[in-house]
């Protein structure tokens, strides 16, 4: 038994599927069940991250439909971005034809698979028919007021010739992570969606999506980064310096108060300087009048660089809580798009305030304690080397000395006057514009007259123009395309050259599917409320922060705007884990790559499905392994030549019962019941572990005597389905051999009528009676041990004990008549 005809039966079984339309979705839908894979970008090749997170999906599905649910299961393409147009350069074509072969490719690659989509379905995120629809959610999102133009510092790659979201800034170094250029800034107008708005929903609803990693959640929640804090104002006054030759002796003037955000009011006791973001409008405004903060801001400030620097700028600020003026500095550390780009700066207990300090020759000035034993006095930790930035016991504060640090916060923001309680994010708005042509371009006129106009919907979709290969932005050389008029006044007008980052496409795909050739609007409205929550997505962990927070924040916009009845996409989440070689992620710079053609090729899909649904859970990382390949392999032959030589008549049965057939019975009650449980927990290598160890079981049967026709029978049956979500070819083969009826893809799950306890218990009784028969058998000398395996029911135990009686083997026998089962 050392092969099967896999390319035949899989060619056979893709066709017959294809021609009778399997994985159509129904059009009624009662038990909605979607099922869903990250889509990919359209590289070209298929590779084993795919092939992993799609055999999920695909098992998954297959698993649901047979339980008799409806089943969404579609397939698309995340089909723009920068990679198509680097290639379109590079090989003199251009981005839309290099997408479209990588798609045809990629599809192919799937359908070999024998992945079950509803290609009806089928998305393709470059086409106007869908990017339309980006277009307009960007016009709705305007009209509510969640789109906004504003001037800002980006991340600019000076290869790429682009911006670059934060997140695709990499490392410490700071390197482009497409091309590993040190990425710099620019100044531009750009648009800017703001998920801010939705910081705290998205926040507080993390806490219900039960069906997340931890992880994951985790990560959203640091990524929104809610702080609870204060804000207080600072009196800012003008002391003048006698290097600037201005007269020492007058008034200090008054220069207005700034807010500052701290987490620590604590500490405000031990502020002993105040310091501005260098483009704070203090700063600002300074820089005008004062070479140095204007050498600092303009020049030296390194918001990135390892040490602090800073400029003193001649003005005092008042301590609210003690009335002392401390010194103002002008600091990159200080950041002006967190809290309110000023902070009030205590070198005892903040790192980088100490490093400042210890870089200026300021105070630092102790006053949080560590908390004493009971009993005791704190002892005032030395700051000298290091900041202590724990929480403990105010020293050094006044009438606030002793209280503890989180009772403080409370009194001294009740106590200051103006301190209110405030919270500060670190979410920002998405800025969702970029310089490149591979996008969906957005629709918006900039008219002299009346300013940045949206396209009417009548419009949409703004179509990109041909490429053309220049180094720069092609949609700013489209010289005829960008040149138009005017919605609003029909006078000349230019279009937006910019394109939106492909993250919005990627926000509601899974809208789409439900509904994908609908003209009228982006989707179904009802179609949706029936569907969603996609009940099982599957994908990589790399997409844990933004495509999943970009996706709920966009659900939640069209639950608020658009009629959707769910406010979160996505139910369940699987983030499933790396397929390695050799303990490192298969990369084509590493040179470890194993191709999912070839392994289709030499053993077929199926076989590379069982054996990455095997190998480990799906959230675990495992690795690459051709041994474990074959074996797969391997079993899949011996599962053919069993059932064939079933079917064929030639294993001898029998009529008769008997413990070996009761046997049987529960042990194929067992793999029903546990193979269910383990595919409702997506745990497909228990699943199908528990039914490889079935068809083990029927294999020694046969090897034994005449098999009982009916329950072997049966027990064949069950196997071929629990199977059969994950090596559906051969199964749908096999099913067919064993004369089922229609497609095993749509045949009904088993069903057990006893449950995982039971089974537990009744196993655990098995392997016991196992152990005991074993000593008979070896202390009688009885020589027919393959019979030990299959048999072990307690009424052949006291056949074999028997057997050992008669064969005098007294020890052994006495040993185990001290046991409660046999007595
Ligand atoms: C006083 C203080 C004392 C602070 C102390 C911390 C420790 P994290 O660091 O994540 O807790 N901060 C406020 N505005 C800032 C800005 N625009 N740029 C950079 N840093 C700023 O964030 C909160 C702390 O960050 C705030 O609390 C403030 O320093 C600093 F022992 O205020 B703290
Ligand atoms: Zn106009």
């Amino acid at each position: 038994d050392d092969g099967y005809d896999h390319a035949a039966v899989e060619r056979r079984w893709q066709e017959a599927w294809d021609d009778a339309s399997v994985y159509r979705t129904p059009d009624d839908v009662e038990d909605p069940t979607y099922v869903l894979g990250m889509y990919p970008y359209p590289s070209g090749q298929l590779h084993m991250g795919h092939v992993r997170n799609y055999t999920i999906t695909d098992a998954y599905a297959r698993y649901r439909r047979m339980r008799g649910d409806d089943v969404l299961h579609p397939m698309g393409w995340d089909a723009f971005g920068l990679p198509a147009e680097n290639a379109a350069k590079e090989r003199d074509t251009n981005p839309r034809d290099w997408t479209v072969d990588c798609i045809e490719t990629m599809k192919g690659q799937m359908e070999s698979m024998g992945f079950g989509y509803d290609w009806d379905r089928e998305i393709t995120t470059c086409t106007p028919e869908y990017y339309r629809w980006n277009q307009w959610l960007f016009v709705r999102f305007l009209e509510e007021g969640l789109a906004e133009r504003r001037d800002a510092e980006v991340n600019w790659c000076p290869e790429c010739e682009t911006v670059l979201a934060d997140e695709q800034v990499e490392g410490d170094d700071e390197l482009c992570w497409r091309c590993d250029t040190p990425v710099g800034t620019r100044d531009l107008e750009q648009w800017f969606l703001k998920i801010t708005e939705y910081a705290d929903e998205l926040l507080d609803d993390i806490d219900d999506l039960a069906g997340w990693p931890d992880s994951v959640r985790q990560m959203q929640r640091n990524w929104i980064g809610r702080q609870g804090g204060t804000e207080l104002p600072f009196e800012i006054t003008e002391t003048p310096r006698a290097p600037d030759g201005r007269d020492e002796g007058t008034e200090p003037q008054a220069y207005g108060s700034v807010e500052a955000f701290t987490t620590r009011v604590d500490t405000i006791h031990g502020a002993t300087f105040f310091a501005l973001a260098p483009d704070h409008p203090i700063s600002e405004s300074l820089a005008e009048t004062d070479p140095d903060v204007r050498r600092f801001v303009e020049e030296e400030a390194d918001p990135d660089g390892d040490e602090p620097n800073g400029v003193a700028t001649g003005l005092t600020a008042t301590n609210p809580a003690t009335g002392e003026a401390i010194p103002v500095y002008v600091a990159d550390f200080v950041l002006s798009e967190v809290g309110t780009g000023a902070l009030m700066a205590v070198p005892a207990h903040d790192e980088r305030d100490h490093a400042f300090a210890k870089k200026n020759g300021l105070e630092i000035r102790p006053v949080v304690a560590p908390e004493p034993e009971a009993g005791e006095e704190p002892t005032v930790p030395d700051v000298e080397s290091a900041a202590f930035t724990e929480d403990g016991v105010l020293v050094n504060s006044g009438t606030y000395d002793g209280l503890d640090s989180e009772t403080a916060r409370d009194r001294l923001t009740a106590d200051i006057e103006g301190a209110e309680t405030a919270t500060q994010y670190r979410l920002r708005d998405w800025g969702i514009s970029r310089q490149r042509y591979w996008g969906t371009p957005i629709p918006i006129v900039h008219c002299e007259a009346c300013g940045a106009v949206p396209v009417p919907d009548e419009a949409l979709p703004v179509e990109l123009p041909e490429f053309v290969n220049t180094t720069g932005n092609p949609l700013d050389a489209a010289e005829e395309w960008k040149r138009t008029t005017c919605p609003d006044c029909g006078g000349d007008a230019e279009r937006e050259t910019d394109t939106m980052d492909t993250f919005v496409d990627s926000s509601w795909y899974f809208l789409r599917y439900v509904s994908p050739e609908l003209d009228e609007a982006p989707f179904d409205r009802e179609r949706a409320n029936d569907w969603m929550p996609v009940d099982q997505y599957v994908g990589g962990i790399e997409h844990a922060v933004m495509h999943l927070l970009y996706s709920r924040f966009v659900t939640k916009t069209l639950a608020d705007h658009e009629g959707l009845d769910h406010r979160e996409p996505f139910e369940n989440l699987l983030a499933q884990g790396m397929v390695q070689l050799e303990g490192e992620k298969m990369s084509k710079s590493k040179g470890n790559v194993v191709s999912p053609q070839a392994i289709v090729s030499e053993y077929g899909a199926d076989t590379a499905r069982l054996f990455t649904m095997q190998a480990a859970q799906p959230e675990r990382d495992f690795d690459w392994s051709e041994q474990g390949v074959q074996s797969a392999y391997a079993f899949l032959a011996r599962l053919s030549e069993l059932v064939e030589a079933y079917a064929a008549g030639g294993i001898e049965t029998t009529d008769e019962a008997g413990p070996i057939a009761d046997y049987l019975e529960s042990e194929t009650e067992a793999a029903v019941v546990v193979a269910t449980e383990e595919y409702d927990e997506l745990v497909f290598n228990t699943a199908v572990r528990g039914a490889q160890s079935l068809v083990g079981t029927l294999r020694q049967y046969r090897e034994y005597a005449a098999v009982h026709g009916e329950s072997f029978e049966r027990a064949l049956s069950v196997a071929v389905r629990l199977l059969a979500p994950v090596a559906p070819h051969v199964c749908e083969e096999l099913w067919e051999t064993l004369g089922g009826d229609g497609f095993v893809v749509d045949a009904a799950w088993p069903e057990a009528d006893t449950d995982r306890e039971t089974v537990e218990k009744r196993r655990r009784l098995v392997e016991n009676t196992r152990e005991d028969v074993r000593q008979i058998v070896d202390v009688a000398g009885i020589d027919d041990p393959e019979r030990i395996d299959i048999v072990v029911t307690p009424a052949w135990k006291h056949e074999a004990l028997n057997v050992a009686i008669d064969s005098d083997a007294p020890n052994v026998i006495g040993e185990l008549m001290q046991r409660d089962d046999i007595k």
